[in-house]
């Protein structure tokens, strides 16, 4: 079937950074033929201390990844400093939408560096100095982005934890990565949530971290939490006593920057680590092309600050680029179903940046609510985590984008620390559910389950055999893991973890994960993690977690559960199991559908075949093909019948 094609309109072509498909081919070629000579030239976008030695040294066999080795820079410096003293001091940088309509702050580019600065030096005084690991925990706050830039400019490295997560998550973390410092607010709101225990649960965790030595506070709700002397500090108290001003640290181009927790296949999260000059560059050279950026442009991306989405697009790529940029603290829904809308024409958002989830729920609740709002300042439209599907493309094509703003289907991982593979708005094509062509430096590959290259039109595992500078370095912790992860299944390319598609034009199309990942609404949920949560609610013998299709969140959690011997799986069993989940993991990975079950369907050497599950899950029985291979083959049937 020949898909739909949409051309870049000629108004939009004329004035945008990369005007043409034949543009975009020649200097892609060159990036990938002479990449030094690229990256160099690029990389001038930067404001270094000391320029670099190297500008890459990248092994994907020795899995060796380095660039700029010997470049000094600060990441908070690029992103503010150097604004104000080139005369931006007066630009807006923050625009911040509270969860309450009306409720909102503009920061200046001067302002932020004066409230980066003060938050720098008092953690200072708390002892905080380069290398160490500062645990963030917090809504989308003003806060939360100036607390990030002042570890930034101390060298520091902070690692989100996205607010959600349960105490238990957070303490795993903070140990994982040995956090000196937590930084967190007394109680959250978003959309109906007024009291969201965000220092409480911080408390909990707390409780089994013995490398946290301070706690600091942000007031957001004013509500009465527990304090505990000589640990806890409220933000306001510590900035009364630190001095206003802090120098920034030169760093090395290769000294870690943020530590992101991301789920895997198998075992714990893992610590993803990026570093400070490449993950700078390739997220400040994306946004600007893959935006189309252009100065004074507001910029809406809709991701939580928690997700790499939000680290990468919300602060570090568009603040490098003095753009202005929309943190939004509440939901899609609140007060109602046009409130994105309504953000959009208050502000006069020209970019604005979203997922299919959030389009999915609010194309569900019909035009009404984008058609009483005046969305005439946007002029392009992205989509980021999950594959974005022709009907909610089309539904931001004519209903939001009004049929005049290129849609940037962006597909990148938490790993690659940006955009690899997108249209470049002034110059792609686009066809509706394909991410189309490779940015600069990326190098795609389709290979078959034996590791051969496929090569034209093809199905097969995306693998990347070179990743432009924005490439996570390592696993915080354990380069061993890392080589394991990424690099042993085809040695010598990195392995995304996802299925694609390339068609007759050479666009990928990504089909969505091949390992046991979900991608629910958005969110990345290892199905391991679930099953171990599960596992440990009384009563409950043994779990296998597969996802379904769900028409809201693009992925659904479907849990098959063995009860203990003479155990019934009753609904207050399946209460205890989703809250167990919520404790162990986070609401966000609470399963939609638990079915009970006598027996899993598991091969003669007790492996559990997922794929038998992934069908029932689906309800595509029919698809389920050999089952003579299972112990018992039995268990297929009953699992049929009692389907959920
Ligand atoms: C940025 C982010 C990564 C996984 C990735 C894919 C899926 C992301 C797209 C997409 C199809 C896209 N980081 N994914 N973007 N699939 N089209 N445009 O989401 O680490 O949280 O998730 O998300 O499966 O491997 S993430």
């Amino acid at each position: 079937m020949q898909s739909q094609r949409f051309y870049p309109p000629a108004h939009f072509s004329n004035a945008a950074h990369i005007k043409t498909l034949s543009e975009y081919t020649e200097r892609y070629q060159e990036s990938i033929q002479n990449p030094d000579a690229f990256w160099a030239r690029e990389a001038q976008r930067l404001t270094w201390i000391r320029p670099w030695d190297t500008v890459r040294d990248v092994d994907f066999h020795d899995v060796r990844i380095r660039w700029f080795a010997g470049g000094q820079l600060n990441v908070a410096y690029n992103c503010v400093d150097r604004h104000v003293q080139r005369g931006l001091g007066q630009r807006t940088a923050i625009i911040w939408e509270g969860n309450e309509p009306g409720q909102s702050r503009k920061i200046s580019y001067q302002e932020l560096q004066s409230q980066i600065e003060h938050f720098a030096a008092a953690l200072r005084g708390l002892g905080v100095k380069k290398g160490d690991r500062v645990c963030i925990f917090m809504q989308m706050i003003p806060e939360l982005p100036v607390a990030m830039l002042a570890c930034a400019r101390l060298g520091a490295v902070h690692s989100v934890v996205f607010g959600a997560f349960s105490a238990e998550s957070l303490r795993d973390r903070i140990n994982d990565s040995c956090c000196k410092i937590l930084i967190t607010q007394d109680t959250g709101v978003r959309g109906n949530k007024q009291d969201i225990p965000m220092k409480a649960k911080g408390d909990l965790a707390l409780r089994e971290t013995p490398s946290i030595e301070k706690v600091i506070v942000v007031k957001r709700t004013g509500a009465t939490i527990a304090m505990q002397s000589g640990r806890d500090i409220y933000l306001h108290d510590l900035l009364a006593e630190a001095p206003p001003s802090c120098p920034a640290e030169p760093m090395d181009a290769e000294d870690p920057l943020f530590i992101l927790y991301t789920s895997g296949s198998t075992g714990k999260p893992k610590g993803v680590l990026h570093t400070t000059g490449g993950y700078l560059l390739h997220t400040a050279l994306t946004h600007e092309l893959v935006f189309d950026y252009r100065p004074e442009d507001i910029y809406w991306c809709t991701a939580d600050l928690g997700w790499v989405t939000g680290h990468s697009y919300i602060i570090y790529g568009p603040l490098c680029n003095a753009a202005t940029t929309v943190i939004y603290e509440g939901v899609p829904n609140y007060p109602d179903f046009s409130r994105f809308w309504q953000i959009i024409e208050k502000y006069k958002v020209n970019l604005f940046y979203t997922a299919p989830t959030a389009l999915r729920a609010l194309m569900r609740e019909g035009d009404g609510w984008p058609g009483q709002c005046d969305l005439s300042s946007l002029r392009l439209l992205g989509s980021v985590g999950e594959p974005i599907k022709a009907p909610e493309w089309l539904w931001y094509h004519h209903m939001i984008g009004q049929g005049r703003c290129p849609i940037v289907d962006t597909w990148w991982q938490t790993e690659t620390g940006g955009i690899l593979i997108s249209p470049l708005p002034g110059a792609t094509p686009t066809k509706p559910g394909s991410a189309t062509l490779p940015f600069f430096g990326v190098e795609p590959v389709l290979l078959d389950p034996s590791g051969k290259e496929l090569h034209g039109e093809a199905s097969g595992l995306l693998c990347l055999k070179s990743a432009g500078p924005g490439q996570m370095r390592t696993v915080y912790g354990d380069h061993e893991r890392f080589k394991q992860t990424y690099f042993s299944q085809f040695p010598g390319y990195y392995f995304t973890g996802d299925g694609a598609r390339r068609d007759e034009d050479g666009y990928y199309w990504i089909t969505g994960r091949v390992d046991d990942v979900l991608n629910v609404s958005g969110h990345r949920i290892g199905t391991a993690e679930v099953e171990g949560a599960i596992g440990m609610t009384a009563g409950v013998a043994e779990a296998a977690v597969v996802g379904f299709p769900h028409d809201l969140k693009g992925q659904g959690i479907y849990a098959f559960v063995t009860p203990m011997q003479g155990i019934h799986g009753s609904t207050d069993l399946e209460k205890a199991i989703k809250e167990s989940v919520r404790q162990h993991i986070g609401s966000h990975a609470t399963p939609d559908k638990v079915q009970f079950t006598h027996g899993l369907p598991k091969t003669r050497s007790g492996k559990i075949m997922r794929r038998i599950l992934r069908k029932i899950a689906e309800n595509e029985p029919d698809a389920i093909g050999d089952i003579s291979t299972l112990a018992d083959p039995s268990v297929v049937e009953s699992l049929i019948a009692e389907r959920k």
